[in-house]
This record gives C-alpha cells, sequence and structure tokens, in this order.
C-alpha cells in the first residue's frame, strides 16, 4: 500500500473547533484495554504457590517450561560462566550502559527536607531504599539484557541491600534462565539468580517460599519490578499492596512532535525502531508540516523494504494505534502531546529544548536530532522502563525513588507542642474524636 500509517487530521480547519482535553483525550490513537482475561488463571497460581511453595513452582516448571527443577536457585559456577563466555563486544557495551546508568542513578537520590516551625518542631522527611526487591526478565522471544541493567541499576544505587532475579528456565539452557541474562546478572553484581517464570514467579517472590529437600528458600520482597507476559503483568496487579510492583508495561510506544525543519530519514528510523518490538507497538507523529509528513511517509516505505522485522513493523505501523497526527502550530502539537503522554517523545523543531521544556506529560523526552529513543534503550544513562499507555500523565520511569520510601519524622519538644496544642484540641472536637485532643491535654501543655 503506499500509505503505512493513516493521517489524522486535527487542524481546525477539520474539527471546526478547537478541541478540549478531553476530546482530544478520546480521539488520540490507543489500543482497547483487555479486560483481565488471565485474572481467574492467575488467581489460582498465585493460591496454589502461597500454599504449596517449591512442589508448586516445580509443577509449573514442568507444565509451561518444560524443565525439571531441584531447587530454583541459579548456582554461582553458572553466572560466572555465563559472563566468561560472553560476546566481549556485548559485554564492553553492557559496561557502558551500566557505568552511565549508575552514574545517572546515584545523581538521582532524593534529597531529606526539613521544616523548622519555631523552636523544637522539626518535621523531616527521610529517603529509605525498600529491604528487598525482586526483577522479573522474561525469557522467550525478548531476551533484553538491557532491560536486566535498566532495572537492578536504580535499586542498587537507591541502596537496596537483597536483590534477587527471576527469569524463566529454559529446556535448551539445561533448565537455566537465559545466559545472556545470567552474565548481564553478574556484571551487575547480583548473586541471587532464580530459574523461574511467569505468574508463580511473582507470587514466590511476593509471598516467598520455604525450603524444602533441595529447593532453596526465597525470601519474600518488598518490590517486584519489570516487563513480562500477560500473565506475569496479571500477577502484579493481583499482588500490588502484597508488594510494591513498578508500572504496568504496554506495548512501547514513540511520539514524535516535528515542524519542517525536521529530518524525514531519521523521523521514520526512529518510528521502525520502535515498531520493531511488536505488532501492537505505536509509533505517533505529530507535525503541522505537511511537506514533512509526506517525507516521512516517503522515508517509512523506503526503510520498511529493507527492516528485519517488516511483518512486525508493518503491522505496528497500519495499526490504529499509530498515526501522522496533523495540527495548526506548534502550541497544538505540544497539547496534542501533553494529553497523548507518549513513553517516550521525540523533539525535532527548531529549537528543540525550549519545546521540550514544556512538555508536562512523557516517560521521556529525547531533545533534536542526535537523541534517538534507541540511544535512551541502550547507551544514554537514562531508563527504558517508562509508563505507556497514557499512564505518564501521573507515572514515572523508573528510578531511584521507585525503590525507596520517605520516612517523615516529627520532633516537638514540650514547648513547641504548647504553641499548637490548642489548634489540635480545637480540630479533635471539631472531628468528634476528643480523644485525641486529650492525648495532647494530659501532657500538660495548653488549656
Ligand atoms: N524500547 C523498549 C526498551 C528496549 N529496547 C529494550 C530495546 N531493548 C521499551 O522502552
Ligand atoms: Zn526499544
Amino acid at each position: 500500500s503506499d500509505a503505512p500509517v493513516r493521517t489524522m487530521d486535527l487542524r481546525v480547519s477539520a474539527t471546526g473547533h478547537e478541541l478540549t482535553h478531553a476530546e482530544l483525550k478520546a480521539v488520540m490513537p490507543r489500543p482497547e484495554q483487555d479486560s483481565g482475561t488471565a485474572t481467574a488463571a492467575v488467581e489460582e497460581i498465585i493460591r496454589r504457590v502461597r500454599a504449596e511453595g517449591f512442589a508448586a513452582l516445580a509443577e509449573l516448571a514442568l507444565k509451561f517450561d518444560g524443565v525439571e527443577l531441584s531447587t530454583t536457585r541459579v548456582p554461582a559456577a553458572e553466572l560466572e560462566r555465563a559472563a566468561a563466555e560472553l560476546d566481549p563486544q556485548v559485554r564492553a557495551a553492557l559496561e557502558e550502559s551500566i557505568a552511565r546508568a549508575r552514574e545517572f542513578a546515584a545523581a538521582q537520590r532524593p534529597r531529606d527536607a526539613a521544616s523548622t516551625f519555631s523552636n523544637g518542631a522539626v518535621v523531616t522527611q527521610r529517603w529509605e531504599p525498600v529491604r528487598r526487591v525482586g526483577l522479573y526478565v522474561p525469557g522467550g522471544l525478548a531476551v533484553y539484557p538491557s532491560s536486566v541493567v535498566m532495572n537492578a541499576v536504580p535499586a542498587q544505587a537507591a541502596g537496596v541491600k537483597s536483590l534477587a532475579l527471576a527469569s524463566p528456565p529454559q529446556r535448551e539452557f539445561g533448565g537455566l534462565p537465559h545466559p545472556t541474562i545470567l552474565a548481564a546478572a553478574h556484571l551487575l553484581g547480583i548473586e541471587e539468580v532464580h530459574a523461574m517464570g511467569g505468574a508463580q514467579a511473582v507470587a514466590a517472590l511476593a509471598y516467598g517460599i520455604g525450603a524444602t529437600g533441595s529447593a532453596a528458600a526465597i525470601e519474600p520482597v518488598d518490590v517486584v519490578t519489570g516487563p513480562g507476559n500477560v500473565f506475569v503483568a496479571t500477577a502484579k496487579r493481583l499482588l500490588k499492596g502484597v508488594v510494591g510492583i513498578d508500572a504496568e508495561a504496554g506495548p512501547t510506544e514513540i511520539a514524535i512532535l516535528a515542524d519542517e525543519s525536521a529530518t524525514p530519514s531519521f523521523v521514520a528510523a526512529d518510528m521502525i525502531s520502535q515498531a520493531e518490538h511488536d505488532p501492537d507497538a505505536a509509533a505517533v507523529l505529530v507535525t503541522d508540516s505537511e511537506q514533512l509528513a509526506a517525507g516521512v511517509r516517503a522515508a517509512l516505505l523506503d526503510q520498511i523494504a529493507t527492516t528485519k522485522h517488516h511483518e512486525r513493523v508493518v503491522t505496528a505501523l497500519a495499526g490504529r494505534q499509530s498515526a501522522i497526527v496533523l495540527v495548526d502550530d506548534l502550541d497544538a502539537g505540544l497539547r496534542v502531546c501533553n494529553v497523548y503522554a507518549a513513553e517516550h517523545l521525540e523533539i525535532h523543531t527548531r529549537n528543540p529544548a525550549e519545546t521540550a521544556a514544556r512538555v508536562t506529560a512523557a516517560g521521556a523526552i529525547f531533545v533534536g536530532p542526535y537523541s534517538p529513543v534507541s540511544l535512551g534503550d541502550y547507551s544514554a544513562g537514562s531508563n527504558h522502563v517508562l509508563p505507556t499507555s497514557g499512564t505518564a500523565a501521573h507515572a514515572s520511569g523508573l528510578n531511584v525513588a521507585t525503590f525507596m520510601k520517605a520516612i517523615q519524622v516529627v520532633d516537638y519538644s514540650a514547648a513547641a507542642l504548647a504553641d499548637v496544642a490548642g489548634h489540635v484540641v480545637t480540630l479533635a472536637r471539631a472531628e468528634d474524636l476528643p480523644a485525641h485532643g486529650d492525648a495532647v491535654l494530659v501532657r500538660g501543655v495548653g488549656e
């Protein structure tokens, strides 16, 4: 076909008026959310792992992975071996990713905050890492050692002392997780790796399991992060509250805000790069230039012809979730992008830094022609675990604070308490909770 991606005209001349926030949101190209078909099966798996521990993990590994497990725990020697056998160039590239991600993560550590209301009336907010984190890494088609880096580095920079990695046992690797995953774990200094996958892995991390026979125990974790299939995502959703989780990750999305100064071949290549992940991936170009739109369409046709994952890319671009959106001007384009709240937003405008500063919702922003999303996927120093499906309106990408919690500390002296005692008592009585006021008065301050 001659249109690799559909065009959506949101110019006032086409719509008759400027669309409101709600109207824009309704027309944004987004797939329907599927409503938890896996829920019943996942509930049963969680129940079994809780009740039966390792026996359930072993049975599910046989059923889903075709592997007989005697323990989930991967021996240290296997981690070392996988790292020793890793292609030296891949090793060097991973090491650079780790170094940049570590430097940026260290810079993100949130600072404590304090207010002193009077002498002896101090409230402080102090950040503490969670005790233990579980990192889930899928097996199957997508073996992403880069995702091991992106999940582990901020947890380590937060000061999390205990990190367990779970990844499905693979028949072709003797029941161990994929060797690239083991190698990445070793490079990151992760010593605890478990061969377990799916919803059962998330349940085992959330509740922990006891040691039995040859099987090692798994201590429960406070937070589970990492991508996964619908079963993993459903388990995370159902276990939220038992454990903390990162944002539910849907298919990847790229939005590009561009004016006529953009280079069509750059824009097209970046759309294809994310479409390559998944036939459900979304690529959205927002522009006020019909000339650029035509240039990008031509460049897409050109580049699609030779791209390796042709089927996936064509399906993703032709899907309802992808579009070239025409707008009247840059202001309108910014409105559209802020409503869409893309996982990745690239800015290809004449003054990209200025435009980027006006973005209020995106998982991550990529500024100018030399900051492609694929740089951020691997080597920029930023994180590639980002909120999808418009959740960037309220959620953040993985960062150091994901693995920390803020504790507020109240430290008042007798005199400082006396200063506000009357107000406490008044509000307590107004809420018909007089014992609250009494707890102040019993200290002999106020009234
Ligand atoms: N773009 C993906 C991350 C990724 N890309 C991993 C390549 N490997 C979601 O942000
Ligand atoms: Zn990617």
